[in-house]
């Protein structure tokens, strides 16, 4: 995590699958590493004033919990749901209760994919989505939480 009293934080959550990046499927996922993605993001955040706590975790009730603790302590949330993207109405419903900033990334294309990645429940609570871009997906959500969070200031 980096982060200064004065930086507004962002939360980076990722899930399931998501610690394999680098070795699963990299003709779809590429080659770097969740590590690589995070080393990103604290660069971006850097670089934005921002504070970022990066997180991964295979666990729905986790991403859930997360997801309620940003509530009062983070700015927004820039979130990779992986294949709960497509399943979880409870990940939604957390999203939809913490009112918050939200960024939605997936590496992939994912309307270029099966067709059922094709439909994201998070997309429902989700300020913007961001697809089809490799890791640099979250490069740019950060770019636009950062605009988000200042204009609601
Ligand atoms: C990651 C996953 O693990 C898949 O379940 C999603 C997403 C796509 C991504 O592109 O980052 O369908």
């Amino acid at each position: 995590m980096s982060q200064s009293a004065s930086s507004p934080l962002i939360v980076v959550l990722n899930g399931p699958n998501l610690n394999m990046l680098g070795l699963r499927q990299p003709h779809i996922y590429g080659s770097d590493t969740l590590d690589d993605v995070e080393v990103l993001c604290a660069e971006t955040a850097e670089a934005l004033g921002l504070a970022i706590d990066f997180r991964q975790t295979n666990g729905e009730g986790e991403l859930v919990t997360w997801v309620q603790e940003c509530r009062g302590r983070a700015a927004g949330i820039v979130i990779n749901p992986a294949g709960y993207s497509h399943t979880s109405v409870a990940l939604l419903d957390a999203l939809l209760a913490v009112d918050l900033p939200v960024m939605e990334v997936h590496i992939s294309n994912i309307h270029r994919r099966d067709a059922f990645r094709h439909h994201s429940y998070v997309s429902q609570a989700a300020t913007g989505v961001i697809c089809g871009c490799g890791i640099q997906g979250y490069a740019l959500a950060l770019t636009a939480i950062a605009d988000l969070v200042q204009n609601r200031a």
